[in-house]
């Protein structure tokens, strides 16, 4: 009636999944008859009659957050009532807001204290004495309710305005809202998370061509678990999200290319706004770039050796330049640079083209390594940005899993394009 359920589709689908729990004990007020001779019953369902004329409104907040509005039918407002919202406990960030149908304004009712004790608006009453009406009406309801916070909730109901007391308590209700639902865009493929170790002490000579950048070879943790583009995000979605595409090589299936971190980065930051419109992102998650370390965990996929195909790189593995393995060029050319993606065979997890095709962005600066086990190490600020895998043009030294490049994060080119990641939010 005054809230689209189109804004609703995480809330939809935790009501759907059985999350409400109704709980009438003694840990909540008891239930009362309202004026009418009818007891006010709180339900599960959103936008739901509760009672005779109560709704209990849930609507979304901030994106990944949920929020609560309790609807009312009084005929006036600005009323002062007494005995409100009872046995009503939340966290320290959320508000109570009602609704005025007759007035069609959202009157704020107070909010939660550190406790979770429900506060009127002037901070001096909480659990079982009721609120006050404000002095003033939000604009817009701003209330928020994080993911997986359990509230438990009992309603005051009013039939006329002044039918007022304590003869309108609903019984109370206890919700859970799950954590928001993560679902991956077609094509993500979910890396468990683990431990490897990062870097290669590879010798400086052929066919590796080591040196000191992919030392020392040190432990890294990937704590949790993440989901990575199978293959580099090509032109067609490029297109299709950003509206142009920069890229010297055309084909609707060839990855994007010539964009530049911050292009890369803008591409994930829109493909996070629209999932997270779509109520797919749960708070905490976002469309990324890889961090160096999540890169190279994922190209080599539990492998140690040079390349997540063993030892070797034969032309028929991968997109590049030339073999020191076979010692001879791959057929590539200035004018047939870049291939499908796809084009060959994917890693242990699912992943194409890890090796060559394009380079891809890493989302971190570059910097030295350490000898210490580290945890989702993750580096900002320095001038260059990491990017790996090598790529078309180049031979299979760049192509290692350990190989590290080191680019300007202003500089697009023609080798070096990106795949992204859906993974917890870092800043960098
Ligand atoms: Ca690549």
């Amino acid at each position: 009636m005054f809230r689209s359920k189109s804004t609703l589709p995480a809330l939809a689908l935790a009501l759907a999944s059985g999350a409400i729990a109704q709980n009438t004990g003694t840990s909540f007020c008891n239930v009362t008859n309202n004026s009418t001779g009818m007891p006010t019953t709180l339900t599960g369902s959103s936008g739901s009659g509760v009672g005779s004329d109560l709704h209990l409104e849930v609507t979304q907040g901030v994106p990944g957050e949920l929020a609560y509005f309790l609807a009312g039918n009084e005929a006036t407002s600005g009323v002062t009532v007494s005995n409100g919202v009872l046995c009503l406990v939340g966290t320290g960030t959320a508000q109570m807001f009602r609704y005025n149908i007759a007035a069609g304004l959202w009157d704020s009712v107070g909010h939660f204290d550190s406790l979770g004790v429900f506060q009127n608006l002037a901070g001096t009453s909480s659990t079982g004495s009721g609120f006050d009406v404000p002095d003033t009406i939000p604009s817009s309801p701003p209330i928020m309710i994080m993911s997986g916070a359990t509230w438990h909730f009992q309603v005051w109901h009013r039939d006329t305005p002044s039918a007022q007391g304590a003869s309108n308590f609903s019984n109370g209700l206890s919700v859970t809202f799950p954590l928001a639902p993560v679902v991956p865009i077609a094509g993500m493929v979910s890396i468990p998370a683990g431990s490897f170790d990062m870097g290669s002490n590879a010798a400086s000579g052929a066919p590796y061509y080591g040196s000191s950048a992919t030392q020392p070879v040190h432990n890294v943790t990937i704590s949790q678990d993440f989901w990575m583009g199978e293959h580099e995000v090509t032109q067609a979605e490029y297109q299709a999200l950003m509206g142009s595409n920069p890229s010297y090589f055309s084909g609707p299936n060839l990855p994007v290319e010539a964009v530049d971190w911050n292009d890369a980065r803008a591409y994930c930051t829109a493909l996070t706004a629209q999932e997270m419109a779509a109520g797919n992102l749960a708070t905490g998650y976002e469309y990324r770039l890889p961090t160096e370390a999540e890169w190279e965990y994922a190209c080599r996929a539990g492998t140690t050796t040079e390349f997540n195909v063993g030892s070797d790189l034969f032309c028929a593995d991968a997109r590049f330049w030339s073999s020191y393995h076979s010692n001879s060029g791959c057929g590539v050319s200035n004018s047939a640079g870049t291939i499908d993606v796809g084009s060959y065979s994917a890693n242990a997890f699912g992943l194409y083209d890890m090796h060559g095709n394009v380079w891809e962005w890493c989302l971190d600066s570059y910097a030295g390594y350490g000898a210490a086990a580290v945890t989702d190490p993750f580096v900002t600020g320095g001038s260059h940005r990491v990017i790996r895998g090598g790529s078309w043009y180049g031979n299979s030294r760049y192509c290692r899993s350990a190989y590290r490049g080191s680019y300007r994060p202003v500089k697009p080119s023609h080798t070096l394009g990106f795949r992204a990641v859906l993974a917890p939010v870092l800043v960098p």
